[in-house]
C-alpha cells in the first residue's frame, strides 16, 4: 500500500461549495448533495475532488469500477489473482491473509480520503485500483491513457438495493432488524444515495464499452455466477494476459475461481475479522453476506420490483443494455 506524502486541508471553499449544493437528508444517515448529477456525502465529494485533481494514470493501470454492492470484492479478488498469477501460486495467494479491499484499494473512498494525496507511484505495477465513481467523473488522465484499462461490473439493481440495506444495518445497527423498505426504496428509485442514480452509472460505462471495447470491459455479476471460468478467461484476455494452453490444462482458471469463490473467501480469518476505514467504517465480514442472485425476493415486494423494472426499461431505453431484473435463483425465505 502506498504511503501518503501530503494532506490537503478541507478548506472553507469546499464547505461553501457543499452548502451551495443544498444537501438533503433522504433517509437516516448523512447529508447528500447532488454534484453534477451525482449524489455525494461531504467526505466523499471532497475525496472525489482531491482524486480528480491529483491522480495521474499510467498505461499499465487497471481500474475496477462498480456501483457499490455490485460484486466489487469479488471483482477485486479475481483481477488481483489473474494479474498476479505468475508472482505466487494460488496456495500462497495474499488473498489468504488480506481482505481484497486492502490488496486493491479504492481510489476516492480510501486513498484520497480526508485530503490525502498518496504516493501511488510507489505502488508496484500494474496498479490495480478501484472506484465507485461514474464514468464521467474519472479524471481525464485515466480516459486519455491509451493502454490503461477499465473493468466495470454491473448487478441487478434489486440485489444491489437489498445488499445496500443489509450492509448499512450490519455496520451501523446489526442488532436491529431491517426496517420498512418503503422509504429507502423510494429514494433508490429517485437515485438519491451515494454515487446514484444507478441507471446513469451503468449507462455511462455501457456506452463507453460500446465506443471503446479495448478500453472498457462491461461485465455482469449474474454472468459470473452462471459461468465463472468463462468470466475469468474474459478478464485475462481483456487485460492482454490470456491463459496459456498449459495454464488451462493445469486447471489454473478453476483454481483462481475457487480461491475467489464466496464460500472460500467468507471462511478466511482475514475476512471474518477486522474492518476497513474508508470514508466510513465497515467490517470485513459485511462484504460477504450471501453472494446470491435474486435474494431481493426476501425483501422487496413484487409490486416494487415491477416498478423498478419499468423504471430501468425507461431509463435504459434504446441503449441496448438489459439487466435481468426478475431473474432469481433463490426462493423466498
Ligand atoms: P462494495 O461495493 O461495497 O465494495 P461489494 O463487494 O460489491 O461491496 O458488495 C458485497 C456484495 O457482494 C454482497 O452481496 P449480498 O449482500 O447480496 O450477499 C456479497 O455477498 C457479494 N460478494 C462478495 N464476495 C463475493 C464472492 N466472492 N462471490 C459472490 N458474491 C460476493
Amino acid at each position: 500500500m502506498s504511503s501518503s506524502t501530503e494532506v490537503e486541508q478541507k478548506d472553507d471553499h469546499f464547505e461553501e461549495l457543499f452548502q451551495r449544493l443544498q444537501p438533503k437528508k433522504p433517509v437516516a444517515g448523512s447529508l447528500l448533495a447532488n454534484y453534477q448529477g451525482v449524489w455525494f456525502g461531504a467526505d466523499l465529494l471532497q475525496a472525489t475532488l482531491t482524486f480528480q485533481k491529483h491522480f495521474k494514470a499510467i498505461d499499465s493501470d487497471i481500474i475496477l469500477a462498480t456501483m457499490p454492492k455490485s460484486g466489487t470484492t469479488w471483482l477485486k479478488a479475481l483481477t488481483f489473482s489473474i494479474v498476479n498469477r505468475n508472482n505466487h501460486s494460488v496456495d500462497e495467494s495474499p488473498l489468504l491473509f488480506s481482505n481484497p479491499h486492502h490488496l486493491v484499494p479504492f481510489l476516492e473512498m480510501y486513498l484520497y480520503k480526508d485530503g490525502n494525496i498518496p504516493d501511488i507511484d510507489a505502488m508496484p505495477c500494474p496498479r490495480i485500483l478501484a472506484t465507485h465513481l461514474p464514468y464521467q467523473f474519472l479524471p481525464s488522465t485515466i480516459l486519455d491513457c491509451s493502454n490503461c484499462r477499465i473493468i466495470y461490473l454491473c448487478r441487478n439493481p434489486l440485489d444491489v438495493f437489498t445488499s445496500i440495506l443489509h450492509f448499512v444495518r450490519q455496520n451501523r445497527s446489526a442488532s436491529r432488524p431491517l426496517e420498512s423498505v418503503d422509504v429507502p426504496f423510494e429514494t433508490f428509485c429517485q437515485g438519491i444515495y451515494p454515487y446514484g442514480p444507478f441507471w446513469d452509472h451503468c449507462l455511462g460505462y455501457w456506452n463507453a464499452s460500446l465506443k471503446d471495447p479495448q478500453k472498457v470491459l462491461f461485465l455482469k455479476y449474474e454472468d459470473f455466477k452462471k459461468n465463472i471460468t468463462c468470466s475469468v478467461k474474459k478478464i485475462a484476455d481483456f487485460l492482454g494476459h490470456p491463459f496459456s494452453a498449459e495454464e488451462e490444462e493445469a486447471g489454473l482458471v478453476e483454481e483462481i475461481a475457487m480461491l475467489c469463490s464466496f464460500e472460500n473467501l467468507q471462511n478466511l480469518n482475514c475476512n471474518k475479522e477486522g474492518e476497513i476505514q474508508t470514508v466510513f467504517r465497515a467490517k470485513h465480514s459485511s462484504f460477504f453476506r450471501k453472494g446470491e442472485v435474486g435474494d431481493w425476493v426476501n425483501l422487496v415486494p413484487p409490486s416494487m420490483a415491477n416498478r423498478l423494472e419499468k423504471l430501468m426499461q425507461e431509463k435504459f431505453g434504446e441503449s441496448g443494455l438489459t439487466l435481468d431484473i426478475h431473474g432469481n435463483s433463490v426462493g423466498r425465505r
